[in-house]
């Protein structure tokens, strides 16, 4: 079986928040590396998000023509994505000349086969811009509160969906002009509701979706699928290739979900693997595809591009598994991009190193409901699992080292109790991998950190300290052991802190093989035999002091 993985696309504007991380690409990449590390062949891949209306606003904010600013936006993303680990086998651009033409594919084959529509719409043109507007290029005064930057969307003081009709004084968000009038426009349409039944069916053959996703997809279909506008009046984004269309281009969400494809072509070709690309979208039995992403995703990736797929009656892959995420809240409240509220990636890697936040994140998961990140929790976490429990434990190697040297001791045979916590880890392990397989991430976490706190209870309970007094060899048994436990939490920790495991694994002069090994695979408390040789890594991880996380709860105005 081959792993075709995909986290939802980060939109390139901003950069994005604590939530987006852990809302798709974190698990996402949680779940690739621990595949990989199992043997599985794995395709993880993921792009930015270019097109539409926010690209463009963003780019006439920062100054700069659009092109240059999503090039810049990509740039500063990847490079975060990077520093944080995200093990992406490729990181592309929905701008891509790949997505331009496979876009271009995918709405010929719908149009041969009678699901798109032109149909005949009113929008306001600026006659001083000389285009017509999108609802967010209107601004005007709300009608219902009176702010006076209201969006032709939505108000931003009072949340009221508006129709931008309805704003007074409504202006052009471009130029500042009212020189507004309502104009007749072709647009295409997407006919969804002819495709109702077959993409029904689909959701009712997967019926083992997480419950999340289920509901969602559930509630979209109940509710009825209406024909959708698939084409804008801009000029950032895939052209419409149609006599009459000139000056259009695709919405967003139409051009976005083929960017999976596209970022899959991207990576063969880059990589001289030239048509390998098909042999993960075209040739569907042998491959499992599984996709991450927030739940404000969900009715795009269960019903819009379903839908898409479906009416081209071409062979594309379709998801096996959909695993959506609540919402990681700051606070009570929401992370915001447009409000700057929470914590973005950029502050993020400047205030702590990555596995920090990897293992933080992933136990504050948002997988059955909405959960809150706050700078107190995130301290619990950093000093008591990551700190107290992990690194207090691998520190153990400098009592190893005082007494018995830089190699493993011989010592003593295993007994009853090392055979218990032989079964203990097997037993942990097992559920560990089983959790990651069924992409339960925070029981996963939970787990991973019991599998750290048994070491503890282990050498708690032996005290090789008081030990050595009496029984040296016992003593030494006891270390040998830890130092196994040790290489243990290298290997099954590497998907969550992989760059923590990487310094373990260093520590412990593992060989590439043992890098490697499957986590399933990986309990043995007698693979690193006596005279094999480790160094004593500094503190893997440092506390958060009360003073530190009152100085951010200000800084980032939390708590
Ligand atoms: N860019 C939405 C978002 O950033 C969107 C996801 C696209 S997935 C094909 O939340
Ligand atoms: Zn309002």
């Amino acid at each position: 079986m081959r792993y075709l993985i995909t986290s939802a696309l980060p939109y390139i504007n901003g950069i994005k928040h604590l939530g987006n991380l852990v809302g798709s690409m974190l698990p996402a990449d949680v779940y690739a590396r621990f595949l990989r590390q199992e043997g599985e062949t794995v395709l993880f891949v993921c792009a930015t998000d270019e097109h539409g209306t926010p690209a463009e606003l963003a780019a006439l904010e920062a100054g700069l023509n659009v092109e240059s600013y999503c090039l810049r936006q990509h740039k500063r993303q990847a490079d975060i994505y990077q520093k944080l680990g995200l093990s992406f086998d490729y990181f592309g651009r929905t701008s891509s000349t790949h997505n331009h033409e496979l876009t271009q594919h995918f709405y010929q084959s719908l149009d041969k086969n009678g699901f798109m529509e032109e149909r005949e719409i009113s929008l306001m043109y600026s006659l001083d811009d000389d285009r017509f507007l999108p609802d967010r290029y209107i601004v005007g005064t709300c009608p219902r509160c009176g702010y006076h930057s209201a969006r032709g969307d939505q108000c931003e003081n009072c949340t009221s969906v508006l129709d931008p009709t309805e704003l007074i004084e409504a202006r052009s968000a471009v130029s500042g002009s009212t020189n507004l009038e309502v104009r007749k426009t072709k647009h295409l349409f997407l006919k969804l509701a002819a495709l109702s039944d077959e993409v029904r069916a689909w959701v009712y053959e997967n019926r083992d979706w997480p419950n999340l996703t289920k509901s969602i997809a559930m509630k979209w279909l109940n509710e009825g699928l209406q024909d959708r506008c698939i084409t804008r009046d801009l000029s950032w984004g895939v052209p419409v290739p149609r006599p009459g269309f000139e000056g259009k281009v695709f919405y967003v969400w139409f051009d976005a979900p083929i960017g999976y494809i596209a970022a899959t072509k991207g990576w063969a070709v880059e990589n001289s693997k030239e048509d390998d690309w098909k042999t993960w979208w075209c040739s569907p039995e042998d491959t499992k595809y599984v996709q991450f992403m927030a739940k404000d995703n969900l009715p795009f990736h269960t019903i819009m591009w379903p839908a898409m797929i479906l009416g081209t009656r071409e062979q594309w892959k379709m998801a096996d598994q959909i695993k959506g995420f609540n919402w990681l809240n700051y606070y009570g409240g929401k992370f915001s991009t447009s409000a700057k509220r929470g914590v973005f990636l950029d502050q993020a890697i400047e205030i702590l190193p990555p596995d920090y936040w990897r293992y933080s994140l992933m136990s504050m998961a948002p997988e059955s409901s909405d959960s809150a990140f706050t700078w107190e929790l995130l301290q619990i976490k950093v000093n008591k699992e990551l700190a107290d429990t992990l690194g207090n434990f691998v520190n153990r190697l400098k009592f190893a080292a005082k007494h018995f040297g830089s190699t493993v001791p011989e010592g003593g045979h295993p007994g009853e109790r090392e055979q218990q916590l032989q079964v203990t880890c097997e037993k942990l392990v097992g559920t560990l991998c089983e959790l990651i397989r069924n992409m339960e991430f925070r029981k996963a976490t939970e787990t991973l950190y019991s599998l750290w706190s048994v070491g503890n209870q282990y050498i708690d309970e032996r005290a090789p300290w008081s030990l050595i007094k009496e029984n040296r060899e016992e003593a030494a048994l006891v270390i040998r052991t830890c130092i196994n436990l040790i290489r243990l939490y290298a290997i099954a920790s590497a998907p969550f802190i992989p760059f923590t495991s990487q310094k373990l694994f260093e520590a412990l002069h593992l060989s590439e093989a043992d890098r490697m090994r499957k986590i399933s695979d990986a309990v043995n408390l007698d693979a690193l035999v006596p005279g094999h040789p480790f160094d004593v890594p500094p503190p893997l991880f440092r506390k958060l002091e009360d003073k530190e996380i009152e100085e951010l709860c200000r800084q980032f105005g939390g708590g």
